[in-house]
């Protein structure tokens, strides 16, 4: 939920993902595509094949490298130098799209004056990355007719999180890439329906369909189609709780499908927040981390077991259908808060008077119902209805009912009128290596895992494929600790320590370790830094300072 950041209207692929194959230039910077959107790395690799060039931007040699035409290894939260670099290079030489910066951008003067020392020396002393690279790259980007680029966690997850999202979405526009077919700026947003959760409003800012709190007129809108009193004081973020907690300002929380004692950056001290709270309620599908030192358990429905509907990270909003009943007690989400809810309202209204349904485990309102509720609340999903989602999925904006969808976004134009160069200062991660601390920790994902593994490390097959944790390190860095391949270590930074397997491997340079996050046995959060991004308050999971030990 934490994921992505809202720029030119919603994070959210601008593009598609079919037309990824159209692209004349690939900028993936941060993804790690192959093992966390196999099926969009597909495309990747199909368009590369095609004669689509492939640009890698990564610390890691990831799978994509074996195809790219040009791999930039960074060092963990130097993205911002890098590609205000790449901007740099452009507007010296002069490659700039002239037209379209004039026609439907602002703020060009003080963006290039921002750049102007940006050079691709200054930037290859903080990076890592060669100038004549950084030069080159720059070239095949912004002379491409269709250039794409493609984003996640390793743009995402730092303090400058923001920063690095705006200064892409600045790379796109200088070179007139937004608006057109095999091009744009996509975010590959991380679950079945992590986008229609922030579509629907789960943000303490906004309301379903990025209509804003503190705006009166929104706020009136929906206490009047709720038919109740709507506060002024905006929520916390997940990621401010903790601390509300501690400081005794938040007492109860109900958590649903989030396992945050394994997940969430620094989690002992996440951990120890949770203990403190008056009532903990978990919903979920497991007996979680979590649910283990929670007060009530609310066993929840897969989603296999309901229905509804799940948007994507295209902005297509498709139908799920239940395939099987849920097993014993549980419930689908929705009918435990309608639930709870009837319990609260104490039969104002009438209550829900829902009766539960003896097989298909429902309370009223069904999802029918919301959905239809959703389609009154944003005009960009007022054209959408079960029975012509039942012909195919739509993308949104789909503004009334003879609309199509809408593919891909800026094809006319930009929500705010024209698009804002904003001017970034690159500014370096919140924690550094020193020499108590040496080692740059950076962590991610594997193929077979997913996330804290409360799904798939049940699973017989995925669990055997990748059954342990490890610390990828470089040869250099293992001689140096006189360390052999796969022997176990400590690792530690000032928040916690762990014990794992090294992995030496070239995929990694001298200094840098990678730790994949899944293995509660030895939980990479307990090292990783809960700094916050001040803008959105996403933490740096993708850099903090470590040492590792000999056992
Ligand atoms: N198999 C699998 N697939 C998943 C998930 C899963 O748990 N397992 N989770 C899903 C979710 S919710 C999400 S959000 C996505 C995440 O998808 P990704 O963001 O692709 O996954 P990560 O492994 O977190 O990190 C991606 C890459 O960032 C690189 N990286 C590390 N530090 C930096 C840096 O400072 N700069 C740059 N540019 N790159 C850096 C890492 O080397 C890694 O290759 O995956 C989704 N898909
Ligand atoms: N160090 C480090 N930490 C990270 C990251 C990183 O890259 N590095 N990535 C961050 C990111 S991007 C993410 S998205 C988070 C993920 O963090 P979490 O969301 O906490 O991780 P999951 O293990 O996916 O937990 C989801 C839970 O939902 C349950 N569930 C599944 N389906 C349903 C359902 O239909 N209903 C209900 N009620 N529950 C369900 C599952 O059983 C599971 O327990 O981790 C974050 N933490
Ligand atoms: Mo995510």
């Amino acid at each position: 939920m934490t994921g992505l950041v809202t720029v030119l209207g919603s994070g959210a692929m601008t593009n598609t993902i079919n037309g990824i194959v159209d692209s004349d230039v690939m900028l993936v910077i941060g993804s790690n595509t192959t093992e966390t959107h196999p099926i969009i790395g597909l495309r990747m690799l199909a368009a590369a094949k095609k004669g689509s060039k492939l640009i890698v931007a990564d610390p890691r040699r990831i799978k994509l490298c074996d195809s790219a035409d040009q791999w930039m290894q960074q060092r963990p939260g130097t993205d911002g130098a890098l590609i205000n670099a790449l901007c740099h290079v452009i507007i010296r030489d002069e490659l700039e799209d002239k037209e379209y910066i004039a026609e439907r951008a602002e703020n060009f003067d003080a963006f290039k004056e921002s750049i102007a020392d940006c050079t691709p020396e200054w930037a290859a002393k903080i990076t890592n990355v060669p100038a004549t690279v950084i030069e080159e790259v720059a070239h095949i980007f912004a002379k491409a007719d269709r250039a794409g680029i493609y984003y996640t966690m390793g743009i995402t997850q730092h303090t400058s999180g923001t920063d690095n999202v705006c200064s892409l979405a600045n790379l796109a526009v200088i070179t007139g890439n937004l608006g057109k077919a095999g091009a744009g700026l996509n975010p590959l947003r991380g679950q079945n329906n992590v986008q229609g959760a922030s579509d629907m409003g789960c943000n303490p800012t906004f309301f379903p369909g990025y209509q804003r709190c503190d705006d009166e007129t929104a706020r009136k809108k929906f206490a009047e189609i709720w038919d109740a009193p709507i506060t002024d004081k905006p929520g916390l973020l997940a990621t401010e709780m903790g601390d509300a907690i501690m400081e005794g300002k938040l007492a109860g929380l109900w958590i649903m499908g989030e396992n945050p004692i394994l997940s969430d950056p620094n989690s002992a001290h996440a951990k120890k927040a949770f203990e403190q709270l008056d009532c903990l309620v978990v919903q979920d599908i497991f007996l979680t981390e979590t649910a283990e030192i929670a007060d009530v358990v609310l066993p929840a429905a897969s989603f296999a077991e309901k229905n509804g509907t799940f948007a994507n990270t295209e902005r297509k909003v498709q139908r799920v259908r239940r395939a099987v009943p849920p097993p014993g007690d549980a419930r689908d989400d929705l009918s435990i808060i309608n639930m709870v809810s009837n319990r609260m309202l104490g039969n104002r209204h009438g209550g829900y008077q829902g009766t539960t349904d003896p097989i298909y485990h429902t309370v009223p309102p069904l999802a029918s119902d919301v959905f239809s509720e959703i389609t009154k609340c944003w005009v960009a999903m007022e054209g959408m209805s079960y029975d012509r989602l039942e012909e195919g999925a739509l993308a949104w904006p789909c503004p009334d009912t003879d609309h199509p969808g809408t593919p891909i976004l800026h094809e006319s134009g930009f929500p705010r009128g024209k698009a804002w160069l904003s001017a970034i200062t690159w500014d370096g991660p919140a924690e550094n290596p020193d020499d108590e601390y040496p080692l740059v920790l950076t962590t991610g994902r594997v193929l077979y895992q997913y996330h804290t593994g409360t799904m798939t490390r049940r699973s017989e097959v995925l669990e055997n494929s990748a059954p342990s944790a490890y610390v990828e390190m470089n040869p250099a860095d293992a001689e140096e600790l006189k360390l052999a391949d796969n022997e176990m270590v400590r690792a530690s930074s000032r928040r916690g320590s762990i014990e794992l397997a090294v992995r030496i491997t070239e995929r990694v340079d001298k200094g840098i370790v990678f730790i994949p996050f899944h293995y509660k046995e030895a939980s990479a959060n307990l090292l990783t830094n809960d700094a916050l991004d001040p803008h959105c308050k996403i933490p740096e999971a993708k850099v903090c300072a470590i040492k590792v030990e000999k056992m």
